[in-house]
């Protein structure tokens, strides 16, 4: 018999066309069931979707529709992170508009993300560039003002002075900007900032309190929040009459190594270094240089330690007669601590580098166990581990701990002008959060200067602060700075002339309260409606990479807290309860002979005698194949996922990038991976077909006994069921995956030993219950291709709307077995567990069994021997 083959183009568009119609995945938010929220991290509109996010929405889907099914009322929405600077990149180049550029590229991208049949609210579509959402975000800005959330403040900027604007950090390259080559400078300007550091403490422990995410992920926060407790510290500057100030304040978490101090280090920007600079050109010189390589901790880290000599001494807080050089060094940050240090070369290597450089010397103050102190020497690895105080005068002898105790007490109680000389400190190595940017695709902050009134918020009535949509983008800088009308407008105070606020917002806000608009998005006044935050806040499952582990994520959970506080957020602190990050989606590379990459289009693979040979379609010229990498357009090894759909079909798509790989780990994109999964979507076909012909009419009742065939046909789906179950609850989609193999391996073998055409109503039930188990289990994977087997199994109902089958235990308890258990050759227990576990599982519950516990009498476990299906021998 000859089965039709199943078409995936026609059958795909067709369910889509249905779930749309009728509405099957609309979540209304007054559905009484429990809910569950599962997001993933939504995309930028570049104008099309990758293999990355195939892989990211496919694994959000099977979570969504796993759950719908479980009887859950379940979101799962979508939306455009839409502001940004590749639209107005865009439009400089191609004289466009941000606006009509970003919108095509979304009606694309939908487009794509349709046709993967996603099971998504659409309804709750949102985009952060739409004034629908930011007059929201406008007023969330507004609310966080008064709540004395929000900072106007001065801060250090790289500037660009050929492409007038301010550039991060990461794009000053050698001092120079990234696109221009333009010596950059560092210029003071006044920026707005959410005073994200005064919750540091918060952030930092609430972390414990999120089981459910990555533990990598934990620690990334933790890492970048940075607390560090330490000791403030002043030091008397001996008299000068060069400065007029008194004191050098330092922050230190080594109190313990003070008798190692041999200098006192000023960051470039320190005003005492601007002081001794005065009357020092030299001094000016190197500030400068300082200033133009970049004061960013990443430009710090990389260059050479050096320093200036003041020629400014302090005194040693326990020995007024000891005097320590005053340098202005590189590695020093202003906004660290005290923008100041005391170096102490012999345990820090950052002041060993220096202080050898210099000629400063070092004097060990923590000698390591084991070691000598009389021999102990630094010369240019610093000791930063543990040990035993010695050259420390009345610390010698103690812990490190002790020490620093030690320390911080005396100078606690030691003054200096009447104040403290010490004081304990605790540091945040986490900044404010700067969020304006000189940039015009992005959310306007709703201020307007007046130079009477000062910064004077947007009255509510007033919001949006809409984007003028006439500007150009012919000169480089803000085109907000140069439009001849929007920024001028009179003070909603005075009503005298004022200015607009240019400075539009770092994207990062947009995207940190989206997952809470998605609850109530629709045209009403709040940016939230506190019902539906309430029902559906915390996101359960949020799936995203893991470049958004700490910045994204941070802000995020920040900006639930600041909304909960100007009661936008209910009593919501954490957003986001399970998290996940998945890997990459990885390819292999090709190169022709001049080293320039080849697409794999471009190229046909051959197996030879030694290995597989690379080879260019057009004119058979040999290709180098390279290793795998992550899909990128740099390396030309992408795989477009629209062609992928168009040729296999969504579900094939779907299957690969859920199958082979555990999903926090890479999956490798082969072409044989496509066409394996292609062949299974046809072999699934096939074997509804047949069960098809086979199963019970729906509704037929259980007969009352089954033969051993129809039980064993029960057993396999059954068995299935539960395994796959707790795959997916666990997101382990690829084990998953292949339990369904597996399982149409297993009734692909039942009904080859079929040996009449008359099966008995028992085997017809069990292999109705088996094909509609099959199906239901590969609907959240492969949801086009279920529903069509759906239909050819009789049910004239959606598989995206059936209820979960339900697993029925007993069916599978045979898969148990009894093992004997020896205790140095004696019986002594039996050992009863499934019998596919394996040796490690086997021999850790024999070990635990009781009656072996008490034959050990307390002695070692030497060895376990197996032996596999019959015995357990536990030598001790
Ligand atoms: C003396 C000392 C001796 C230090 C020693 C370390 C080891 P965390 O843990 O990150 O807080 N430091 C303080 N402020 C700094 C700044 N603005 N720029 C650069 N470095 C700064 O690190 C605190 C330590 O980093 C401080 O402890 C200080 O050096 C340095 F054996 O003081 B320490
Ligand atoms: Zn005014």
């Amino acid at each position: 018999m000859d089965i039709a083959r199943y078409n995936a183009r026609e059958a795909e568009q067709k369910w889509q066309q249905t779930w749309d119609a009728a509405e099957t995945f609309r979540t209304p938010n007054d559905d009484p069931r429990p809910k569950y929220y599962v997001l993933e991290m939504f995309p930028y509109p570049s104008g099309r979707i990758h293999m990355g996010h195939v892989r990211n929405y496919t694994m959000g889907d099977v979570i969504a529709r796993f759950m719908r099914a479980r009887g859950y009322s379940v979101l799962h929405p979508m939306g455009w992170d839409a502001f940004g600077l590749p639209a107005e990149n865009a439009a400089a180049q191609n004289k466009t508009d941000p606006a009509a550029w970003t919108y095509a590229n979304i009606a694309s991208m939908r487009a794509q993300l349709k046709s993967m049949g996603l099971s998504l609210d659409w309804s709750r579509e949102i985009a952060t560039c739409d004034p629908a959402y930011y007059k929201h975000q406008q007023k969330l800005f507004l609310d966080f003002l008064a709540a004395g959330l929000v900072d106007r403040k001065k801060s250090k900027v790289n500037w660009d002075p050929v492409d007038h604007t301010v550039l991060a950090n990461e794009q000053v390259i050698d001092g120079r900007g990234w696109r221009s080559g333009a010596l950059v400078e560092q210029r003071e300007l006044t920026q707005w900032f959410l005073k994200i550091s005064a919750a540091a403490d918060d952030l930092l422990a609430a972390l414990d309190d999120l089981p459910r995410w990555p533990e990598k992920v934990r620690l990334m926060q933790k890492n970048w929040i940075g607390k560090s407790e330490g000791l403030h510290l002043r030091f008397a500057l001996a008299p000068s009459d060069k400065v007029a100030a008194r004191e050098v304040d330092v922050y230190t978490t080594r109190p313990d190594t003070l008798f190692g101090a041999k200098f006192i280090a000023l960051a470039p920007d320190h005003p005492l270094a601007a002081a001794a600079a005065a009357h020092d050109p030299a001094l000016q010189d190197f500030i400068a240089e300082c200033q133009r390589k970049g004061t960013s901790e990443a430009a710090i880290e990389t260059a050479e330690k050096r320093g200036y000599d003041t020629g400014l001494k302090v005194r040693h807080p326990f020995d007024a007669d000891w005097l320590l050089p005053v340098y202005v060094a590189n590695f020093v940050l202003m906004d660290y601590g005290t923008g100041a240090i005391f170096g102490c070369p012999a345990h820090d290597q950052r002041d060993l580098d220096f202080a050898n450089a210099y000629g400063l010397g070092n004097i060990p103050v923590v000698c390591p166990p084991d070691i000598d102190p009389a021999t102990f020497t630094i010369t240019d690895k610093a000791y930063d581990g543990d040990g035993t105080l010695i050259n420390s005068r009345f610390l010698g002898g103690l812990s490190i701990d002790a020490a620093k105790e030690d320390v911080s007490k005396r100078l606690e109680a030691a003054t200096l002008g009447h104040a403290p000389v010490g004081k304990r400190q605790i540091n945040y190595r986490l900044r404010d959060w700067g969020i304006s940017r000189q940039r015009y695709w992005g959310c306007p902050i709703p201020v307007i200067h007046c130079e009477k009134c000062g910064g004077v918020p947007v009255p509510a009535a007033d919001l949006p602060v809409v984007l003028p949509s006439d500007v150009s983008f012919d000169q480089p800088g803000n085109p907000l700075e140069r439009h001849p009308t929007w920024k001028h407008v009179a003070c909603p105070q005075c009503g005298g002339p004022a200015r607009r606020e240019t400075d539009t917002m770092d994207t990062f806000v947009d995207s940190s309260w989206y997952f809470l608009r998605f609850t109530d998005p629709w045209d009403k006044a709040e940016p939230t409606d506190a019902v539906a935050v309430k029902k559906w806040l915390p996101v359960d499952q949020y799936i995203g990479g893991i470049e958004h582990a700490i910045l994204h994520l941070l802000y995020a959970r920040f900006f639930t807290r600041a909304m909960q506080e100007t009661g936008h957020a209910d009593a919501l602190k954490e957003p986001f309860a399970g998290l996940f990050t998945q890997g990459m989606v990885v390819h292999e590379t090709y190169r022709d002979a001049n080293g320039g990459w080849v697409s794999p289009s471009e190229i046909r693979i051959d197996l030879t005698p030694d290995g597989r040979r690379a080879a260019r379609l057009d004119d058979g010229a040999p290709v180098e194949i390279g290793p795998i990498e992550k899909m990128s357009k740099s390396k030309r090894n992408t795989i477009d996922p629209d062609e992928i759909i168009e040729t296999y079909g969504a579900d094939t798509a779907r299957w690969v990038v859920l199958s082979d790989s555990p999903p926090e780990g890479d999956v490798i994109w082969t072409d044989a991976g496509v066409q394996g999964a292609a062949k299974f979507v046809q072999r699934a076909w096939r074997l509804v077909d047949e069960l098809a012909g086979l199963a019970a009419s729906l509704g037929t009742p259980a007969p009352s006994e089954f033969s051993p065939a129809a039980a064993e046909v029960r057993k396999m789906a059954h068995a299935a069921l539960v395994k796959v179950e707790e795959d997916i609850q666990r997101l382990r989609f690829n084990r998953a995956v292949a339990q369904l193999y597996d399982l149409a391996n297993k009734l692909s073998a039942a009904i080859g030993v079929i040996e009449s055409p008359e099966i008995g109503d028992d085997l017809r039930f069990a292999f109705r219950e088996a094909a509609d188990i099959f199906v239901q289990l590969f609907a959240p994977m492969m949801p086009h291709l279920a529903e069509e087997s759906w239909v050819r199994l009789g049910h004239a109902t959606l598989v995206a709307e059936a209820p979960w089958p339900i697993a029925d235990r007993s069916l599978i308890v045979e898969n148990m077995m009894s093992l004997p258990v020896q205790v140095n050759g004696k019986k002594r227990a039996d050992l009863v567990i499934t019998r596919d576990a394996d040796a490690a599982t086997i021999e850790k519950a024999a070990v635990a069994l009781e009656g072996v516990q008490k034959a050990l009498e307390g002695k070692a476990v030497k060895k376990v021997i197996i032996v596999p299906q019959r015995i357990v021998n536990v030598v001790a």
